[in-house]
């Protein structure tokens, strides 16, 4: 008792303040949660569009299980492979600070995990709020192992917006009436481009416009009046693609787990890995409106899926409507063209941070990346080189294609000094000069080198030295990227037929 009549004197005040200090860090700490799930990688039956296929899931599930989680917790995932390939899963735009291993990609990151294997991803979310999404990193599992990562801020942080009371991830997807792993493996062999998909999916179903798929199509009920928080997730293995839910606009409010300058929009466009989060309003006449995604294409005569899946918003009162004799067939969106870029660029360029930031103007290095499709000369015609003009297809950045080692990662190579696995050489800008501002590479572009293989190790950037990266597809548009910081992330882009496009930003780049 004594203690309490005391004269509170400077160093009281010192240790209250250091109990209070240490009080505060450990709540922040105990606020945190660390979620242990366990990932069965199995084959399980899935039937889409009149066939059951054996279809690679994570716990039966597809797609696969969604994960909620907060700001600042950790997650411990097991993954267990269960079925004939080799698997990893990527956590795809977290940043892994200080957890490359945890990372995902195969043969970069990590070694895969073997048919009958585990591996137990460890990782804590910092810093990043919205939606993400995991997938299999491997070949084209992730044509059907994925599912979405939502991000909620740390407990007692607000939203900038009111959270809606439905809060609904949409997967869009791509399917193959066949098996993905074999559509690719035919590709590698040939050359050619690889068979397109059979079906855009929205959770993982084709819906209405599909053969057989019309009693499982995916429906939304909401209140008239009602806000609804829509979390678009792009999980298609290569094709851009709109969205659009008829007669309703969105409101876009977040994007690659960052919150966004609120705007408002009829349709979204939406690259692979990206993810936008919308709002919309339920302030149409009751009734039920399809929302929709069908293909982005721009690169000339290739033959893309130009198929288009859909789901349902469904007001609840209008049953009562349907039985008054109005109609209970959807309506459907007005999607953009196949080709139209000027609504995509219309929508991207209205993307801007919530608020004012300072544009880094110190810049410690200036690299140009060329990115695109090559053709690669065989020197005599067969099977092995079924693309234009037998040639074979082979992507390329700056002109250096790339080759997963497959005696080790690239990481676990660098943490052990073996020169043999990688190359630390990969150029700045390209061996070659292009007009990167040009919409459409004139004529042949070039072969690229192939068989280097390359790592941006001696890239690697100190935490705030700032990289000046000009994104060039020699297809589509070219981009001026700011970055921060890169953390050890290993990030693959796609390079396809169609154009590169990275949005917000970039990690490290490996081509297949
Ligand atoms: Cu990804």
């Amino acid at each position: 008792m004594e203690a309490y009549n005391r004269t509170v004197k400077p160093w009281c005040c010192f240790s209250f303040f250091a109990f209070f200090m240490t009080f505060t860090f450990v709540a922040s700490f105990t606020n945190a949660e660390t979620h242990y799930r366990t990932f069965v990688v199995q084959e399980t039956p899935v039937k889409r569009l009149c066939r059951t296929h054996n279809t690679m899931t994570v716990n039966g599930q597809f797609p696969g299980p969604t994960l909620l989680v907060r700001n600042g917790d950790s997650l411990v995932i097991k993954v267990v492979n269960n079925i004939r390939y080799n698997v990893t899963i990527h956590w795809h735009g977290i940043r892994q600070m200080r957890n490359p291993w945890a990372d995902g990609p195969v043969f970069v990151t990590q070694c895969p995990i073997r048919p009958g294997g585990t591996y137990t991803y460890r990782y804590t979310i910092e810093n990043q709020e919205g939606t993400l999404w995991w997938h299999a990193h491997s070949q084209w599992l992730r044509a059907t192992v994925y599912g979405a990562l939502i991000i909620y801020p740390k407990l007692g942080s607000p939203f900038p917006f009111t959270l809606p009371k439905q809060d609904i991830p949409i997967l869009l997807g791509e399917w193959f009436d066949r098996n993905p792993m074999d559509v690719l493996k035919l590709a590698q062999f040939t050359g050619a481009a690889p068979n397109v998909s059979d079906a855009y999916t929205i959770n993982g179903q084709p819906g209405d416009l599909y053969r057989c798929s019309k009693k499982e199509t995916v429906k939304f009920s909401v209140d008239a009046g009602e806000t609804i928080l829509l979390r678009i997730i792009n999980a298609a293995l290569n094709q851009e693609l709109f969205f659009a839910v008829a007669n309703h606009k969105l409101t876009v409010v977040g994007a690659d787990a960052a919150y966004t300058k609120p705007f408002t929009t009829n349709v979204v466009e939406i690259g692979p890995g990206q993810t936008t989060n919308v709002l919309m309003t339920a302030d149409q006449r009751p009734g039920r409106y399809y929302m929709a995604a069908r293909a982005y294409q721009t690169a000339q005569n290739a033959t893309f899926d130009n198929t288009t899946t859909t789901a349902i918003i469904e007001y609840k009162s209008a049953a009562c409507h349907a039985k008054k004799g109005a109609s209970s067939i959807p309506i459907l969106p007005m999607l953009p063209a196949f080709n139209d870029t000027n609504t995509a660029i219309a929508f991207t360029s209205q993307f801007r941070s919530p608020s004012q930031r300072p544009v880094p103007t110190k810049i410690d290095h200036n690299l140009i990346f060329t990115m695109g499709l090559g053709l690669f000369n065989c020197s005599r015609p067969g099977p092995r080189c079924q693309g234009p003009n037998g040639t074979r297809f082979t992507a390329s950045m700056n002109n250096v294609s790339f080759v997963l080692p497959t005696r080790n990662s690239i990481m676990q190579a660098y943490y052990q000094g073996n020169l043999g696995i990688f190359t630390a050489n990969f150029p700045g800008r390209s061996s070659r000069g292009y007009s990167i501002t040009q919409a459409m590479c004139p004529g042949h572009c070039g072969n690229p080198v192939q068989g280097l293989r390359f790592t941006s190790c001696n890239l690697v950037p100190q935490y705030n030295s700032y990289f000046k990266v000009q994104v060039s597809s020699r297809l589509r548009t070219t981009r001026c990227i700011f970055m921060d910081t890169i953390s050890s992330s290993l990030e693959q882009v796609s390079v396809t037929l169609t154009q590169v496009k990275i949005r917000q930003h970039l990690t490290f780049l490996t081509l297949r």
